[in-house]
């Protein structure tokens, strides 16, 4: 066979089997077949030289005219098959930007917290100001200030977590803040109440947890009475419980109030008559409450000769168990999930 016949049947064979190709990937391969440095073609040229040499001219210049051919038909079908490759992308990796996004889920307050709120906005309308203070605190303040002095028997009353340095304890309630708050505004008068967290050294269930929620209110001026406590019981339980509720007070004790009473509001579930909620008594406690004991004025940098005051202390969580029929108050704080959803 000639050469010019080999050129011939290289140049239709490679031609033809460039049109079958696949895709890129074959493309190159074809490439290195034909065109590359050991590719058929590159093959022909080298062997023009031994042609002789009357022939090599016809021969040289048809194998340039078939290497002329080879590219330019390649360049035309690597256009054609990255178009092809491009089409095909865009229609496998369809992009539907019209498609509606996902709403993100969204957070809500904790039910504590959103107690703590109606409680501060109640009280806001009667002038009462969030004042916040530590929940680490010093023996002192925690006990002393507030009419208990060291080996006092009242301290029983709750179990206080110590830490390892010496009279630093978790607050066991939140009349330590309220010692606070007496020395930072007199000889002004106050009305304050503070919330936050309180602990205690006890065993945990279903009805009482290691931490919890406490709103003290305390209220400091010339010529406040039992009068002032009674009308702002009442107030707050008809705005938190529902307008037809009715208050009873009852005599109790407290090392740092004189007198002292429990506050109680008719059974919000069965309006008094008697229930499994209210153990058949037909009352519920919301507050313990009463006048501040003097040593307390007077430890709160007040005058117990001038100044008079009241001062209540209620939990946070009790009241929102009664409102959603929750029935173990260690939901509170196990973040669950199922639990914390159901109050928007
Ligand atoms: C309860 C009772 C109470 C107070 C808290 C108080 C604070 C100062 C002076 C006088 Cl600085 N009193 N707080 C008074 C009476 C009762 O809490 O059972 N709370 C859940």
């Amino acid at each position: 066979m000639t050469m010019l016949d080999k050129l011939d049947i290289l140049q239709q064979t490679a031609l033809k089997a460039l049109e079958a190709l696949p895709d890129l990937a074959a493309l190159d391969a074809w490439r290195t077949q034909y065109l590359g440095r050991k590719g058929q073609l590159t093959q022909l040229l080298r062997s023009v030289g031994q042609l002789f040499p009357e022939e090599r001219p016809v021969a040289g210049h048809r194998a340039n005219e078939v290497k002329s051919a080879l590219e330019a038909a390649y360049e035309r079908r690597l256009a054609e098959l990255k178009r092809q490759a491009r089409a095909q992308a865009l229609s496998a990796e369809r992009l539907d930007v019209t498609l509606p996004g996902r709403s993100p889920s969204l957070g809500r307050l904790h039910l504590s917290t959103q107690a703590l709120r109606r409680v501060y906005a109640i009280f806001a309308d009667m002038g009462f100001q969030v004042y916040r203070a530590p929940d680490v605190e010093t023996d002192e303040f925690n006990f002393e200030l507030l009419n208990m002095p060291p080996h006092h028997p009242a301290r029983d009353m709750w179990d206080t977590f110590y830490t390892s340095r010496e009279n630093v304890l978790l607050r066991t309630h939140t009349s330590p803040g309220q010692i606070r708050a007496m020395r930072q505004y007199c000889p002004e008068p106050i009305r304050v109440i503070l919330p936050g967290l309180c602990y205690r050294y006890e065993q945990v269930t279903a009805r009482s947890e290691m931490m919890f929620y406490q709103v003290e209110g305390l209220a400091v001026g010339k010529h406040i009475t039992m009068t002032d406590l009674k009308g702002v019981m009442a107030e707050y339980a008809r705005r938190m419980f529902g307008a037809d509720r009715k208050m009873r007070f009852r005599a109790s004790h407290f090392p740092f109030t004189e007198p002292s009473v429990e506050v109680d509001m008719d059974c919000i579930l069965c309006g008094g008559g008697g229930c499994r909620v209210c153990k058949y008594t037909g009352w519920l406690e919301v507050s313990g409450a009463g006048m501040v004991h003097p040593v307390v004025l007077h430890n709160g940098g007040y005058n117990p000769d001038v100044y008079s005051g009241f001062a209540f202390g209620m939990g946070v969580e009790r009241p929102a168990m009664l409102l959603h029929s929750i029935d173990d108050i260690r939901h509170f704080f196990s973040n669950d999930l199922r639990f914390l959803e159901q109050f928007c």
